[in-house]
């Protein structure tokens, strides 16, 4: 799964997408260097990012998922809005990113009914994402008993949610979130334990590229973070991983042949 953040704030590569015309060509290049998805975000929800309204969301991504329309890859939108998924679909969207994992969807079912009816009959996949907090404050003091666990047990109790709504097992994709409400140690548990959350029978996302965890790591600043966002997209395979949301796809798909080419298969 490769970026496009049509933002002005993400932590990497923020305001370099915004225009229509830009943020395309960086898809046809990530397409090229092998991407399956593309994630389109229209929101940064970095640590003390502020909120994008509806309007700007949709403003930023309709055009750029009408000129998608047709493209090899699968088109994901990055969204907490249950509004603004409603309106991607429509326009063609294949699959919705929640960071919250649609926290307020199963909050009030009924409420989103026309949400979710859309989303049975158009089999649209559906990340979900685990979060402590919100992204304004969620770094100030992150604390579990088990994170682990606690992640685990969130993304098992949304998906059962959703499947009792209609959806199918066989849409659902589960994220840890690295970096979402999360210490070093926190990640670093949740990336070595992944096979708990593996074990719940979804495929798994790991989104961990160019992220300060790897800063922490290494103290390299974003810009230069590859090397680590490399060596984490393969530790996540290895763990069990499915999915990687990457920066640098030319990048890893590279390390991938490479390391698949010597390695025992999993
Ligand atoms: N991380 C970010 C955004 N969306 N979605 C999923 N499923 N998993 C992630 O780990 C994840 C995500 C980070 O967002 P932001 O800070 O805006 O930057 P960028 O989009 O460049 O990663």
């Amino acid at each position: 799964m490769g970026i496009v953040n049509l933002t002005p704030d993400s932590f990497s590569d923020g305001g370099r997408y915004l225009s229509r015309d830009a943020a395309l060509a960086h898809a046809e290049q990530l397409m090229a260097q092998g991407a399956d998805i593309l994630d389109l975000g229209a929101e940064s929800t970095r640590p003390g990012a502020q909120p994008a309204s509806i309007d700007e969301e949709l403003e930023r991504l309709l055009p750029v998922i009408e000129a998608l329309r047709g493209a090899p890859a699968a088109v994901s939108v990055d969204t907490r809005k249950p509004e603004v998924m409603r309106q991607v679909l429509a326009a063609g969207a294949d699959l919705i990113n929640d960071v919250e994992g649609m926290r307020s969807v199963t909050a009030d079912p009924s409420g989103h009914a026309d949400l979710l009816a859309q989303m049975r009959q158009h089999r649209t996949g559906l990340c979900l994402m685990h979060m402590q907090g919100d992204p304004l404050t969620m770094q100030e003091n992150p604390t579990y008993r088990d994170p682990v666990e606690q992640v685990r047990g969130f993304l098992q109790t949304q998906a059962r949610e959703l499947v009792g709504q209609g959806l199918a097992l066989d849409q659902i994709i589960l994220d840890p979130g690295i970096g979402f409400g999360k210490t070093l140690e926190h990640n670093q548990a949740l990336m070595r334990r992944l096979g708990r959350v593996c074990d719940l029978g979804m495929p798994v996302l790991i989104g961990i590229s160019r992220k300060s965890v790897l800063g922490a790591l290494t103290g390299r600043p974003v810009q230069e973070r590859l090397a680590g966002s490399l060596a984490a997209a393969l530790a996540a395979v290895r763990s069990g991983a499915q999915l990687l949301r990457v920066h640098d796809v030319a990048a890893t798909v590279d390390a991938l042949r490479v390391w698949h080419a010597f390695s025992e298969p999993v």
